[in-house]
Order: structure tokens, then C-alpha cells, then sequence
């Protein structure tokens, strides 16, 4: 395929689904087939992770450290959500990173959360197909573990879904169009260097990857927030993004700085506010912050990239999506 097909295919402008009231029977008989896939996703998912020996965590909604979403060469947010309560201000949760560096840090050392991401995408991504301005990750993390550790256990997971959903969802797949282009993937995925993506394919390099691979990806050295892991005297960062074939990301994760020098240096060159990460400095400048890894699964991403559906705001029953609030 060319580079300019590949674009076209992947970027082309997806219509927003309507919501749940306004759908036909067959579209509410769509929509449920999906709930189910849905359904399946979550309850092989958390039984994965514990079965690995990580806890489930419930969730927070406000607090005054959240992701700082910055910087990412992926963030569009239009707006962040501040609020005072009981006289201070807190935040909509945008990722729970770094409640996982303190659970991971302290009682906790593997955990996983199922969290609602609050994140107020520009209105002009609601034909991505990709965003919605809230959607909830399975987000995980474990103490002394390394990124090859986490790359392992991920693919694994990702290979057990994809065959169990496969054995166990065949008519549902079926019903979607979806059974036999969704194939089993074979370990170890292919890791590749962003840089040298970038290089290769230019700005639209994530499209290219998504087309041209049969398996799932993994992309690794992506310079973004200051709680991943970058290696000052080489200047690669230790992180990766999982990228589904035809489809693109649906998750991202790293190993994590826990040396007090490095994040306060990081978040100064990042102009980000010291004040809302006070106490992940002051815990990492006391020594009880521990090298850890994770990542988050984004659950709508991965429901959308099995169905096959091309809006990602189909997976879920009450759509969010950027530029629209629905009664519901
Ligand atoms: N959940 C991601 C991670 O674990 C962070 C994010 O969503 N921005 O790295």
C-alpha cells in the first residue's frame, strides 16, 4: 500500500454514533453485541492480572495531582477541570499515574485500576474515530518490574484475549463482520524505535505502523511526561505504546523515574507546576519512591480495535464524544 493510501485509509473522517435513545432496533441490537464483547474484554482482563498476582485498586475522581497531560505530542486537551473542595483545589482524574507510583511505592507493589480518564479533547477530534473525552484504562503497575517485563506480560495478555474472545465470542464476531479478519498474534511483537519511525515515514508515522504491520507493535523511546523513565547520558526514554495492526494505539506504559533529582529537574525543564506534585517529590526525595513499570490499556480501544467498529464512541453505551454532551 502507498504511504498516501495508508494516510487516506486511517484518517478519513469517522461519523459519531448517535445515542442510545435515538438508535434503530438493529442499531440497539449492534450496540448490545458489542456490550457483550465488551463484557468478555473486561472480565478476561482483570482475571489475567489476577491471576498475575496484582490487586484491584477502585479508582479516585478528583485530586490535586493528576496527570499533567504535557508534554505529549499526542495531547489536545481544551480544558482542565479544577475545582475547589474543602479548601483546596483538585482536578478531574486525567490518568491515576501518580497515585500508581505511590500505591506501586508503598502497600501495593502490583496493582491495577479500572479508571475513568476525564480528559476535554479539542471538539475538532470527533471524527478521529480515536477520542472520546472520557474513557476508562486498565491501568497497572509493578514495583522492581523492567519494561522487557512489562512488554512480556502484555503481549502475553493481548494473544490470550484475542484467541479466548475468538473461541468464545465466535457468533458475536460474526455478527460484526469481524471473525476472520481479527487473527491470533504470535509473540514476541516487533519493537520499534520512534525516532527511527519518524525518520523513515515522516509526521505521519503512527498511521504507517497501524497499515503495514500484521501483528501488534510495540513503540518505544517517545519523549513525554516527566514519571517516565528517560536516560539522561544516552537521551532515550525507556517507554513504549502498543500499536493493533489496522488500527493504531491502545496502549501506553513505562519503566518510571523514582530519583528525586531527575523529576524535579524534568518537571522544572517541562514548566510544569511543582506545587500539584509535591508529595510524589517530596516521597522520592525521602527514598520511599521505588522503581517501578506499567502501563494503561485503553479499554475502548481495545473493545474497538476486536469489533472492528469505526468509531470508538460505539463501544461505549453512553458515547463521549469530543464537541458533544448528550442528555445521558
Ligand atoms: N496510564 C499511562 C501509563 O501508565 C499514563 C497515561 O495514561 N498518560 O503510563
Amino acid at each position: 500500500m502507498s504511504k498516501q493510501s495508508v494516510m487516506l485509509k486511517l484518517s478519513a473522517p469517522v461519523e459519531a454514533p448517535k445515542p442510545l435513545e435515538q438508535l434503530t432496533e438493529t442499531e440497539i441490537e449492534r450496540k448490545a453485541v458489542i456490550g457483550k464483547i465488551t463484557t468478555y474484554t473486561l472480565k478476561n482482563l482483570t482475571d489475567y492480572f489476577l491471576v498475575n498476582g496484582f490487586q484491584w485498586l477502585l479508582p479516585v475522581a478528583l485530586s490535586p495531582s493528576t496527570d499533567p497531560l504535557w508534554p505529549d505530542p499526542g495531547a489536545s486537551i481544551e480544558k482542565r477541570i479544577e475545582v475547589d473542595i474543602y479548601g483546596r483545589t483538585v482536578r478531574t482524574t486525567a490518568s491515576m499515574i501518580i497515585h500508581k507510583l505511590i500505591a506501586a511505592s508503598t502497600a501495593y507493589p502490583k496493582l491495577f485500576i479500572l479508571s475513568p480518564n476525564v480528559r476535554i479533547e479539542k471538539a475538532e477530534r470527533a471524527c478521529t474515530g480515536k477520542h472520546v473525552y472520557e474513557f476508562t484504562q486498565l491501568d497497572f503497575e509493578a514495583r522492581n518490574a523492567t519494561s522487557r517485563d512489562i512488554i512480556r506480560l502484555v503481549s502475553d495478555a493481548v494473544c490470550n484475549l484475542v484467541a479466548s474472545v475468538k473461541r468464545d465470542m465466535k457468533d458475536e464476531l460474526t455478527y460484526l463482520g469481524r471473525y476472520d479478519a481479527l487473527k491470533v498474534p504470535k509473540m514476541p511483537f516487533k519493537i520499534c524505535d520512534k525516532q527511527e519511525l519518524e525518520a523513515e515515514y515522516g509526521a505521519e508515522w503512527e498511521n504507517c505502523v497501524a497499515m503495514k504491520n500484521g501483528d501488534p507493535v510495540w513503540i518505544t523511546n517517545i519523549p513525554r511526561e516527566f514519571y517516565d523513565y528517560e536516560d539522561f547520558a544516552t537521551g532515550k526514554w525507556d517507554n513504549y505504546d502498543l500499536f493493533m495492526p489496522q488500527y493504531g494505539e491502545v496502549l501506553s506504559g513505562a519503566k518510571r523515574e523514582w530519583e528525586y533529582d531527575k523529576i524535579l529537574k524534568k518537571i522544572e525543564r517541562d514548566k510544569i507546576n511543582k506545587s500539584n506534585y509535591s508529595l510524589v517529590l517530596k516521597l522520592a526525595k525521602d527514598g520511599r519512591l521505588k522503581p517501578t513499570a506499567g502501563a494503561g490499556i485503553g479499554i475502548e480501544r481495545i473493545v474497538a480495535w476486536l469489533t472492528g467498529v469505526k468509531h470508538i464512541a460505539e463501544t461505549q453505551p453512553f458515547p463521549r464524544v469530543p464537541g458533544t454532551v448528550c442528555d445521558l
